[in-house]
């Protein structure tokens, strides 16, 4: 097991600078947010050996409270040479991706080179043949567009070795999404769809001229000096120190699948980002601090309407209601042998990342919430009830095994 305590040198900014960034952030009416309770160490180290009792090779976890950084690691990175987990590797942060996309959306609605109640069509003409569809709609899973990942990983294993070294483009994704019935009227109701986030790719690739790897690096990466993150498609090796993601089969009791390296072209704009714990706490204490948009913006990204009655979700942004009533802001990821989380609380001081190293595992999934309630609610944390997945029981894909 790997446990460290670091004072960051880089610290989050002045304190005046947090106070007005703060200010900026907050509508003028809202009382400060309370500072959470001190994260429960102890117990986030046992959430995480809950989840290799459970069938993951290795989790780890960790938490940057306003720069004092707390590191947890245990299991393994690699099940074939042994080596262990820490919080320098690298992993596939699948849907997380999601909100890097909102980001540079949001950053080019702050440059008026798009208007988020306007249609899809109107930046794509002809791409989805409903013209009513609106970029705002997109980005909060609200569109309707079905989502062609149900129908690709409805079978778990034979669905990924049909698409780990295939290359797709966006097009073909959507027309993928387009053969299926709109799963509700534009507008209507939250039906999470990574159809969404492929349109996302393509709106920032029409609007910019350029491909999204060239603008998550100039708006996002580079500004935040986010060293370990990069976008990988279409190669599928993970370069430098990175964990090993290993695919549960839906069989009960079958070995483990190394599904490491894949094209992840299924996802794209939707899930194909490579980060690590560090990068992400950064990035989502950017995001919440409001370092990365106007406060006008990062307010539209917050608008969030519900999911269930813990969850709700704004554009490429997810809220969580925790035991404490604490909500913290972020998304999580969920690509084969890799469930992400990365949350931060409202003003950006505290954030948590975590990995487990495994996917298609209900009870690891479960598990791994609680590196949530212990990062932000510390020892006020109510216990989880065994048994019962409350995370995405609406966003699953169908076939999805509980376990
Ligand atoms: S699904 C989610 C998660 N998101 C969405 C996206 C991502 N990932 C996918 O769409 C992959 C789905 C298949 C994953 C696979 C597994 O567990 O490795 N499962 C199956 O194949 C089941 N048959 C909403 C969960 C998110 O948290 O936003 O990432």
């Amino acid at each position: 097991m790997n446990v460290t305590h670091l004072a960051s040198p880089l610290g989050k900014g002045t304190l005046l600078g947090t106070v007005v960034l703060c200010l900026l952030a907050v509508p003028a009416q809202a009382a400060p947010a309370a500072a959470p309770p001190k994260p429960d160490l102890a117990g986030l180290r046992g959430v995480l050996d809950t989840a290799l009792a459970q069938g993951a090779p290795g989790a780890m976890a960790q938490i940057d409270d306003n720069g004092t950084i707390d590191s947890i690691a245990v299991g393994l990175a690699d099940r074939k040479d042994e080596r262990g987990l820490g919080n320098d590797d690298r992993f596939r942060i699948g849907s997380i991706t999601k909100t890097f996309s909102a980001v540079v959306l949001m950053q080019l609605a702050d440059e008026k080179k798009l208007d988020l109640d306007s249609s899809v069509d109107r930046y794509l003409p002809g791409l989805l043949p409903d013209r009513d569809i609106t970029v705002r709609q997109v980005l909060g899973h609200r569109s309707g567009l079905y989502d062609y990942t149900d129908e690709m990983f409805a079978k778990t294993v034979p669905g990924f070795e049909a698409v780990r070294s295939k290359v797709f483009t966006y097009r073909q994704l959507v027309d993928r999404a387009l053969r299926h019935k709109r799963t509700g009227a534009p507008g209507a109701a939250y039906a999470y769809s990574n159809t969404n986030f492929v349109v996302a790719g393509m709106l920032i690739e029409r609007l910019t001229g350029h491909s999204v790897r060239t603008e998550y690096e100039n708006r996002i990466f580079k500004p935040l000096k986010l060293r370990d993150t990069f976008y990988l498609h279409p190669d599928s090796t993970i370069p430098g120190r990175h964990a090993k993601g290993y695919l549960t089969p839906d069989q009960p009791g079958a070995e483990l699948v190394d599904a490491t390296d894949q094209t992840v072209s299924w996802a794209q704009s939707a899930g194909a980002i490579i980060s690590n714990t560090q990068d992400l706490n950064t990035f989502l204490s950017a995001l919440l601090g409001g370092r990365l948009m106007s406060a006008a913006q990062l307010a539209q990204m917050e608008r969030m309407l519900p999911v269930n009655s813990t969850q709700a979700y704004g554009l490429g942004l997810r809220r969580r209601d925790l035991s404490c009533g604490i909500s913290v802001y972020g998304h999580t990821g969920a690509v084969q042998g890799y469930y992400s989380y990365a949350f931060a609380t409202k003003d950006g001081r505290r954030s948590l990342a975590a990995l487990a190293n495994t996917s298609n595992n209900g009870a690891v999934l479960n598990t791994m919430l609680g590196t949530l309630e212990s990062a932000f609610c510390g020892k006020q944390a109510k216990p989880r009830r065994v048994g019962t997945v409350v995370e995405r029981s609406e966003d699953v894909a169908p076939g999805v095994v509980r376990h």
